[in-house]
């Protein structure tokens, strides 16, 4: 069973090192192990690229194994140097707090807690907190040599620009971690992006020293998403792509990722969703011969969306794509205009009063003159909530008010505008 686990996270291209390949696979094969991966409280959400190392754990409990996900509570209000080319900022405890409690909430739909290998929340803070220094010092520090700290690529790399002995410090505390867990639940591996690989390995050091020679413990990392064209992953114009639909609403989670392109689609199927090898490889045979469809693209936003968000928000986004580009924008609720104009040009008029539809055009520069507005009416280019107007003299009314507060405008194809009372 955990051979194919191993074999189906090769194919996916979801592994990047292990500390002991082998060792893994026998442990896996072996026994229902326990498994874990942590994310620090550094904001309120998760964004796309913590997904993977998550989504892997998932992976593994569906296998039989059993997933821990930690939540770095105590480490948070420290800050992993890993990756990071300057000291960071500290966070106030209250920020941390409010970020523990808004990642857990993402966690809990992600997983599932039922059951005997159901998924286990953790939080550092609960037992880091209460190590005093002394016990720091002499149970955990002592162990952990300060040459093989220098040695490792995050510190050796900051050590021109700097580094605060409490960064130094971090890849220690995760270490007390990935030891607590072991003696707590058994956990015999941790899994993280390729930045923590660090972390990972001080972590087995310090079990092989705590828990003697004998000890087994497992390291894997995940490679970073790269992108076809070399930008970087899970950004867009707007910022990053977050797993909170405030930040980022569901359609703009789904337009993300349908926007994938080709060159990027199946390795993104691959490590992302949970589709089968054969609906993957029919998608790439779709990608291949009817490029056109777009149906992997497809496929992949909406195991995405459904994924992180419900399939009721997959739903509405489609609803909004459908709309937007058919131009039937008629049907669209109040929160689905919300949603879809989020990032568009929108337009407030000082009052409610009607309005020349000309007018309308030059004040909300849909038009660049009344002339052209005239034109451009004429001519057939503009739509008022889906419905052509060609009759100049129109007068732009409540009746033309959906929900009593949006009139959506259409200039050419593709070009809309929300003007909101
Ligand atoms: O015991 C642990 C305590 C904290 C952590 C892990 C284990 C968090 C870790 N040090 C970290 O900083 N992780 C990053 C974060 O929190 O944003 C990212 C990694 C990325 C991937 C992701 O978390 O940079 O590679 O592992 C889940």
């Amino acid at each position: 069973m955990s051979k194919e686990l191993l074999q189906d996270l090769q194919w996916r291209g979801i592994i990047y090192q292990q500390t002991d390949e082998e060792g893994l696979q026998e442990q896996l094969e072996k026994e229902s192990t326990a498994l874990y991966c942590g994310v620090d409280p550094t904001a309120d959400s998760m964004h796309i690229g913590h997904l993977l190392p998550f989504l892997t754990l998932r992976r593994f409990q569906q296998h039989g194994h059993k997933p821990i996900i930690l939540v770095g509570g105590a480490t948070g209000m420290i800050g992993d140097p890993s990756g990071k080319k300057q000291e960071r900022q500290l966070q106030s405890v209250e920020t941390i707090q409010h970020n523990v409690d808004c990642l857990k909430k993402q966690m809990e739909r992600l997983f599932s807690f039922e059951g005997e290998n159901g998924a286990i929340m953790t939080n550092n803070y609960d037992w880091i907190s209460s190590l005093d220094m002394i016990t720091f010092l002499r149970d955990y520090g002592k162990h952990i040599g300060v040459n093989y700290m220098l040695s490792k690529d995050i510190v050796s790399s900051r050590l021109e620009a700097g580094i605060s002995y409490t960064e130094f410090t971090y890849t220690i505390l995760q270490a007390i971690d990935f030891n607590h867990l072991y003696e707590t639940y058994n956990c015999k591996l941790q899994i993280g992006g390729s930045d923590q690989w660090g972390n990972i390995t001080t972590g087995l050091e310090m079990i092989r020293k705590l828990q003697g020679e004998g000890s087994k413990a497992y390291g894997l990392t995940i490679p970073l998403v790269t992108k076809a064209d070399g930008t970087k992953f899970g950004k867009t114009e707007s910022g990053a792509v977050w797993l909170d639909a405030e930040k980022t609403t569901p359609y703009e989670f789904y337009q993300f990722w349908i926007n994938t392109a080709d060159l990027d689609t199946v390795k993104y199927l691959k490590i992302f969703t949970f589709l089968s090898r054969e609906e993957i490889e029919a998608l790439e045979e779709s990608l291949r011969t009817e490029p056109h469809l777009r149906k992997a693209q497809k496929a992949l936003a909406e195991e995405m969306t459904r994924l992180v968000h419900g399939q009721e928000a997959l739903d509405t986004a489609k609803n909004i794509t459908q709309a937007l580009f058919s131009g039937d924008v008629k049907s669209l609720t109040a929160d689905e205009i919300k949603q879809g104009f989020k990032d568009m040009p929108s337009y407030q008029p000082e009052n409610k009063d009607d309005m020349l539809l000309v007018d309308l055009l030059v004040n909300a520069k849909i038009s660049p003159s009344k002339r052209q507005a005239r034109e451009d009416i004429t001519n057939g280019a503009i739509s008022v909530n889906g419905e052509k107007v060609t009759d100049v003299q129109y007068m732009v009314t409540e009746s033309d008010r959906m929900d009593g507060q949006f009139t959506i405008i259409r200039r050419g194809k593709k070009k809309y505008t929300l003007i909101q009372y």
